[in-house]
């Protein structure tokens, strides 16, 4: 056998885009040997990432930002968060990507290449917050297990793709279909190809909403490979795990989809609350669906000193899953007293809102500034820890830095 016959050309490509050049005499490589380039990546430059983002995990790579690096309306790539459930695929090509239309309640099974769905459906543009299901499990106490994100495990970003809604009606949907599930390329940790490392959905009715899409570009360009390269799934204001990257194939199905992280504890909480630590029960368990009302302060950084008799003007951006945000307010005094401040509207529905405020402080000292949200239906984020949960999900508490005034 030739050694050109040992690697195959896709997975050459895909090194060279990690890389950033040619990787000459690549088809030399014997098989199972790995570039030195790769063998102890660096994050930071092999997903384009600031060097401020924290590396969680490497093994499935999980970063998250800080508050202060999420400034931006429209969140650069260089500041989202990457949440990896298994490892990311390494031999896409574009022009062989397909996704197949699937499931009890289709009524013909149909696949379509990239070019197809590009060509034939109509393009959307929408700015989504996703937000990981787990952001904010570092506070929990008894702490739950999983990657410990604090806040930085959202982004809103602007991707670019064609309607679910258009590709499925072209399949076709029985009128049993009850939910989607969404089928991708990555590789289960264990590397067993017969094993997902997750495989989620939605019910009909999100799955057909004008801003759930198929994407295939995020603010401006590819999607970067860490990102769901060459195409995903994007349903903003759920849970992140719903949206699906390296999306191949979904099934329409004719129940609640049971794929991996469907079920047990993931990705859902107790139905009703629970005291901390209580073992709840699988059928006492309820699937996430919209994230709860939300805000990040995203300027100043935490630890700011500020310079007495100057008002300080600081910046964020609040969310709200399906809803809106209809009021945006501030502490400085540990949320005895609230000051309303201004909060634009959403750039399209399911969008992070941008809030801001210019804050005079009493005298020298420190502070806390603690920001709190509340959506259309008059839900305020709490102040503190919201109800315990087994997997640490949904910490929607106030956000609050820390400042000093001299
Ligand atoms: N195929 C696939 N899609 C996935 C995941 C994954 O591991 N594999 N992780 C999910 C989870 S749990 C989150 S929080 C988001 C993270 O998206 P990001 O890495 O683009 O920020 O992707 C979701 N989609
Ligand atoms: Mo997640």
């Amino acid at each position: 056998m030739k050694r050109s016959e040992f690697i195959k050309k896709t997975t050459l490509g895909s090194f060279a885009a990690i890389i950033g050049t040619e990787l000459v005499f690549g088809s030399k490589i014997l098989k199972g040997y790995t570039p030195l380039a790769l063998q102890e990546p660096d994050p930071f430059k092999l997903f384009n990432k600031n060097p401020e983002m924290v590396v969680l995990n490497d093994k499935p790579w999980n970063i998250e930002a800080q508050a202060h690096l999420l400034d931006d309306k429209i969140t650069p790539n260089s500041c989202m968060f990457i949440r990896n459930n298994g490892l990311i695929p390494e031999d896409i090509d574009p022009k062989t990507w397909t996704l197949t239309i699937d499931g009890e309640s289709v009524v013909k099974e149909k696949t379509y290449t990239l070019a197809e769905l590009k060509s034939k459906f109509k393009h959307h543009t929408y700015q989504l917050t996703i937000e990981c299901g787990g952001n904010g499990r570092n506070e929990f106490d008894p702490p739950a297990k999983g990657n410990q994100w604090t806040v930085g495990a959202v982004h809103c970003a602007s991707w670019t793709g064609v309607r679910l809604r258009d590709v499925l009606e072209d399949a076709g949907i029985k009128n049993t279909a009850v939910y989607i599930g969404y089928h991708a390329a990555d590789l289960h940790l264990s590397r067993d190809p017969n094993k997902e490392p997750i495989s989620r959905g939605c019910p009909m009715e999100k799955a057909l909403q004008d801003e759930t899409i198929l994407a295939f570009r995020m603010n401006g360009e590819d999607i970067p490979l860490a990102h769901g390269y060459p195409l995903r799934l994007v349903v903003g204001g759920w849970p992140a795990s719903v949206s699906g990257k390296w999306l191949n194939r979904i099934s329409i199905r004719n129940k609640v989809h049971d794929g991996e992280k469907m079920t047990g504890s993931s990705y859902r909480v107790p139905c009703k609350p629970v005291a901390p630590g209580d073992k709840v029960k699988g059928e006492d368990m309820c699937i996430i669906e919209s994230m709860p009302v939300k805000s990040l302060i995203t300027y100043p950084k935490t630890g700011a000193i500020i310079s007495k008799g100057k008002a300080l003007s600081v910046r964020g951006h609040a969310w709200a899953g399906e809803l809106e945000v209809a009021k945006m307010e501030y502490s400085i005094d540990f949320g005895s007293t609230w000051t309303i401040c201004p909060v634009e509207k959403p750039a399209n529905r399911l969008a992070w809102q941008h809030f801001n405020a210019s804050i005079n402080f009493p005298k020298e000292g420190y502070y806390e500034i603690w920001a709190r949200a509340t959506n259309t239906n008059g839900i305020a984020q709490p102040m503190l820890l919201p109800g315990w949960n087994p997997k640490g999900y949904l910490n929607n508490a106030c956000h609050r830095i820390a400042v000093k005034v001299k």
